[in-house]
């Protein structure tokens, strides 16, 4: 028997941008992308509501070419549908099943753009949002890998809402007395989840994508958005797809 100070404790870092993702080895770790608002919600939201797989694209033109295939077309850019697209970035239009056995090719200002610099490092890459936060964390617990949280931010600038969530998830894993981090990012997003606990709506209001998503008038996407397990979705991107990691696809 190992003795626990022999016991290797797993670690976390946290990646505030695509940005800065080149600067961290992820060779053989979980990365877990975060886009809170709202490109990580709505994967978790699509595929708990019956949606076959989620396609993520960096580019628009390449989520158009996929209607070929039979691809429904979910397109945002600056938090807006783009022109042409079937469906734009809201979580909340899976909620009534209407898309299940559906396909989707999705493409979004920063969210997919974190999954393409991610992807194809020898890692797994794995969906993360307060909506599978319980279904995250126990998975994450039982694994034997590093972890690397990386926040899709704002056009590669740090945003609140993605530290947040990285912080609600570093908590629980090192209350698990299984990990541990020196990782400053890591160390930081604890500090500032600590502080937005208490209300994390109330945390956010002042911040950027806030404040462009209440604009548009999506105040219930960012409400919804922030609600903890509401699925038990894993969505893991397997050849190019994400798809639940507990059922096959
Ligand atoms: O940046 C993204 O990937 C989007 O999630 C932004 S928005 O919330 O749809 O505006």
């Amino acid at each position: 028997m190992f003795s626990e100070t022999n016991i290797r404790k797993k670690g976390i870092e946290v990646c505030f941008s695509p940005a800065l993702f080149p600067f961290f080895n992820c060779h053989n770790k979980i990365v877990v992308i975060v886009d809170i608002l709202r490109a990580t919600s709505v994967i978790c939201s699509a595929l708990d509501n019956g949606v076959k797989t989620v396609k993520p694209v960096a580019e628009v033109e390449e989520a158009f070419k996929l209607r070929e295939a039979g691809y429904l077309v979910v397109a945002e850019r600056n938090g807006m549908i783009v022109e042409g697209a079937d469906l734009g970035n809201t979580p909340l239009i899976y909620t009534d099943g209407k898309y299940a056995g559906k396909s989707i090719a999705l493409t979004t200002t920063n969210g997919t753009k974190a999954i393409e610099v991610a992807k194809g490092h020898e890692n797994k890459i794995i969906i993360g949002s307060f909506l599978n936060f319980s279904t995250l964390v126990n998975w994450l617990t039982d694994q034997d890998d590093d972890i690397l949280i990386l926040c899709a931010g704002w056009k590669n600038h740090f945003n609140l809402e993605d530290t947040v969530f990285a912080g609600a998830v570093i908590e629980k894993l090192i209350n698990s007395g299984n990990f541990s981090t020196i990782c400053d990012s890591a160390i930081a997003s604890l500090e500032l989840f600590y502080k937005a606990k208490n209300d994390i709506f109330y945390f956010i209001k002042d911040s950027s994508h806030f404040k462009r998503l209440e604009k548009l008038n999506l105040i219930d996407d960012i409400k919804y958005c922030l609600s903890f397990d509401k699925t038990n979705v894993l969505p893991i991107l397997r050849n190019g797809d994400l798809g639940d990691l507990n059922k096959s696809n």
